[in-house]
Order: C-alpha cells, then sequence, then structure tokens
C-alpha cells in the first residue's frame, strides 16, 4: 500500500512516508491505529490533478512509503521503533512525512529533527494544547506530546486550540508559547499571519497537523471531536502560507477512520501539503 499508489525507485525517492499505526494511549475513542492504512487507501482514489496548483501528482518528487510495521505497545519503545526507522532516510536527506497513529507518534520525528536543527520551531495545529504534564498516569500520552518536545528543546506555536487545562493554559503562559484560539485563526487570520509571517522567518520547522485542527464537521474521524474548528480552505490557506517557509518535515495524526470520509479528507490534506511544498505553481 503505497500513497497515491506510485511506485518509485526507493533510491530516488526525496519524500518518505511512515505509517505510525499506534494507538496504546488514546483516552476517548480508540482506532487510530487503523488510520495510516485506511489514508493511504484513501489516497488511491484522490483527483491526482489540483486545480490550485495546476499541477499533476507524478510532478512532485518521488516518495516512498515504507511498509507499515506494527509497533511496540510501550510508548518509549513504539518511538525508539519509529526513530530507527526514519534515521537512515534522514541520513540521505529525505522529507519526513509521519502519518499517525495517535499524537504520541510526532516525538519520534521530532526529536530526530531536533538533533539535526536545534533551532527547530513546531507549528502545531491542533484542537488541544497537548502540554500535560502527564495525563491518566502516562507521561507519554498524546495529551502530554507537546509537552515532552518542549523539554526536549522545541519552540512550539499552537494555532486552532479550543480545549485545554487549567495547567496547560498557566504553563504556556509562563514559558510563552503562543496559543492561537480556533477562533481567532477564524475572525482574525491576518493578525495570525503577520504574527507567523515575523516568528517563523529562517527557522526549520516541523507542522504537526493533529486533524481534530479541522472542524468535525469537515473530519468528523478523530480520537476527540471538538466543535469550532477550522474550515477545509481555513486550513489550507494557513499549510499553502507555511510552505513559504523553510519546512523540514510533517506529519497527520489522529485518524480514526470510522468512515471512509474522513480518510479521504486526511489523505487529501496530505496530498495538498506535499502539492504546496513540492509543486511550483505553473
Ligand atoms: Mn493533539
Amino acid at each position: 500500500m503505497t500513497f497515491l499508489g506510485r511506485e518509485e525507485n526507493p533510491e530516488k525517492a526525496r519524500i518518505v512516508l511512515l505509517p505510525a499505526p499506534y494507538d496504546a494511549t488514546v483516552s476517548y475513542l480508540p482506532g487510530t491505529r487503523f488510520g495510516p492504512r485506511k489514508l493511504l487507501e484513501a489516497s488511491l482514489y484522490l483527483e491526482f490533478y489540483d486545480e490550485e496548483l495546476e499541477c499533476e501528482a507524478q510532478n512532485l518528487p518521488p516518495i516512498l512509503t515504507l511498509p507499515e510495521e506494527e509497533l511496540p505497545l510501550a510508548p518509549e519503545k513504539a518511538l525508539k521503533h519509529l526513530k530507527e526507522r526514519l534515521t537512515p532516510h534522514l541520513k540521505k536527506g529525505r522529507f519526513p512525512v509521519l502519518l499517525g497513529g495517535e499524537h504520541t507518534i510526532s516525538l519520534a520525528a521530532i526529536e530526530l529533527l531536533l538533533n539535526r536543527y536545534p533551532e527547530l520551531l513546531v507549528v502545531q495545529f491542533d484542537a488541544h494544547t497537548d502540554l500535560r504534564s502527564k495525563y491518566q498516569g502516562s507521561p507519554w500520552s498524546h495529551a502530554c506530546v507537546m509537552r515532552r518536545a518542549y523539554e526536549a528543546g522545541a519552540r512550539i506555536i499552537a494555532l486552532g486550540v479550543r480545549a485545554l487545562s487549567q495547567e496547560e493554559h498557566n504553563f504556556a503562559k509562563k514559558n510563552q508559547i503562543p496559543l492561537f484560539w480556533a477562533r481567532k485563526l477564524k475572525e482574525s487570520p491576518a493578525e495570525v499571519f503577520s504574527f507567523l509571517e515575523k516568528e517563523l522567518r529562517g527557522f526549520p520547522l516541523y507542522v504537526t497537523i493533529d486533524l481534530d485542527a479541522l472542524d468535525p464537521a469537515e473530519l468528523p474521524g478523530v480520537g476527540t471531536p471538538e466543535p469550532g474548528g477550522l474550515s477545509w480552505y481555513e486550513m489550507l490557506s494557513f499549510l499553502r502560507f507555511l510552505a513559504g517557509f523553510r519546512v523540514v518535515g510533517f506529519d497527520v495524526v489522529e485518524l480514526l477512520p470510522r468512515e471512509e470520509r474522513s480518510a479521504f479528507v486526511a489523505a487529501k490534506l496530505v496530498y495538498k501539503f506535499l502539492s504546496y511544498l513540492f509543486c511550483p505553481l505553473s
């Protein structure tokens, strides 16, 4: 199973897709472990011509989709496994894309990229901040992933937030982690763009897309569907903007494919972001 059904010569790949079928710490609705497979399946049915960029999927650089491997249940072991799979591809200069799986898996890419780019800035699309110190007894819960990333040395900017605890809000304030509420992105996006323009320029960016940043009306298949999220076109406007900066990798996580529709939307989101990044306007 490969993204867009593309069969590449692995040696020539410039983009590497790593399925991360993991949902061991999930708190509400389980099943994100089936996310990567369903997303890849759905990608076969996308229209390969992009009307916005006037670009064909075959004009994207060669994409290598790694085979799905079952992950150990223990989060530290799962992250280690993902890092080991990703490392040889990063060494070859390939652009990494992780497909989740619950949000915990982002840490594998973030920690590896921090070794290469100590100034790494993580742009997080998420309904939640995921800044809890521990959740349900675990420091590796999806609800803690950005706290761990912050502790590992990443700078974070969170976009689309609309559900967080007092503890998380206090932590973000104390550590000057910018949080942009979903309401702000929807009502005054120009202010957010101008903030990002100033903050992102020159920095290596890792973009982590928790699909619950989107409104559940657009994509219902997530572990915690929070109302009031981004529309499809709002999300695309941010991704297209980010593609003008130095993005060094991204992930799309938390797909809970109870129906085909969400997997299709998620697959199209991956395709759109890759196109913004790699398909220049003709
Ligand atoms: Mn999240």
